[in-house]
């Protein structure tokens, strides 16, 4: 889908209008707030007078390193309405979070992603489910609007393109991917400094959580679906919050056998977010959407409100359900 984007129209949007609102979806992760914060720093280096970015939640620690990350807002002064709110790596708009009447009180909102279109709350939509990344289509953007490529704004899209693909190892990533990343790269990004930040820097919390998270592994007899449940116990234990589980359920995924994947963990209100990975032609994303989450065909997550034992017991007999027809 999406084979020809409206990069005109958006373009257009953005030569015509003054101040922006930049959007990362809540939770952040290194494609929501590269595309962000590379869409902000180009409209500042545009001259633009007003750009904001803001977000649910903070930026996390391993994102600092990020150019531009030391403006990235939790709470705004409310001023006027906005010309256009960016939103990026979203395909519905509560992952605004307590920032969507604010993204909706804008003039126009101007949708940047890569997800499968759940919901449709954009003026102008630049979804492309066949990029790798939002910073992919970021990246295309910023080519249409003719802004110069910085060191910084490739640093920022190519860490988009780093998280989403893993390194270039998922299967999304594509020729194109390649291409792009090889001009980030060119423009001068760091991808080996990146590597490091992203996915070789861990805090010792982060750690001694993961021990205490494979420690409950399991599986099904035949081997094809394994997870592991984090409880609020093991939190407190090894000192660590939600965003510290990133990268956990790669270990899961990593069983031989192995085709769904599944991390689960309480939240500090009693529900239990899951994290699923899969192998091969397993469409997680219709499976998280069952429970009303969503994802990609390899990636997805969903939340549900029952116990943690539960929550297992009943996403195992829903993955068995897919894996039969
Ligand atoms: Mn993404």
């Amino acid at each position: 889908m999406a084979r020809r984007l409206p990069f005109r129209q958006a373009v257009g949007l953005i030569e015509t209008s003054e101040s922006f609102l930049v959007v990362p979806h809540l939770h952040p992760d290194g494609d929501a707030l590269g595309s962000a914060l590379a869409l902000a720093l180009a409209l500042r280096l545009k001259g633009k007078p007003i750009v904001e970015v803001v977000c649910h939640d903070p930026v996390p620690e391993i994102y600092q390193f990020l150019p531009g990350s030391e403006c990235v807002q939790t709470e705004l002064q409310p001023r006027t309405t906005y010309d256009v709110a960016i939103v990026c790596d979203m395909s519905q708009l509560s992952r605004a979070g307590r920032h969507e009447p604010l993204v909706r009180s804008a003039r126009q909102i101007l949708q940047v992603d890569h997800h499968v279109p759940q919901e449709p709350f954009a003026d102008v939509r630049l979804v492309d489910t066949t990029a790798a990344a939002t910073a992919e289509v970021a990246y295309r953007l910023l080519r249409a609007m003719k802004c110069p490529m910085t060191p910084e704004i490739a640093t920022c899209l190519l860490t988009g393109i780093v998280t989403d693909t893993f390194s270039f190892k998922f299967p999304n990533t594509t020729p194109r991917t390649l291409r792009i990343a090889s001009h980030l790269q060119a423009a001068g990004a760091d991808i080996s400094a990146i590597n490091e930040r992203v996915f070789e820097t861990r805090s010792f919390s982060s750690v001694k959580l993961l021990g205490l998270a494979l420690s409950t592994l399991q599986r099904t007899e035949d081997g094809a679906i394994a997870w592991v449940a984090i409880s609020r116990k093991m939190f407190e234990e090894a000192g660590a919050s939600d965003e510290e589980t990133e990268g956990i359920v790669n270990f899961v995924r990593s069983i031989r056998g192995v085709r769904v994947a599944m991390l689960l963990r309480e939240t500090p209100n009693q529900k239990v977010r899951v994290s699923l990975r899969s192998r091969g032609a397993i469409n997680v994303a219709q499976i998280a959407s069952q429970f009303g989450g969503g994802g990609h065909e390899n990636a997805a997550g969903c939340t549900l409100e029952m116990s943690l034992e539960e929550a297992a017991q009943t996403l195992v007999r829903e993955v068995l359900r897919w894996m039969e027809c």
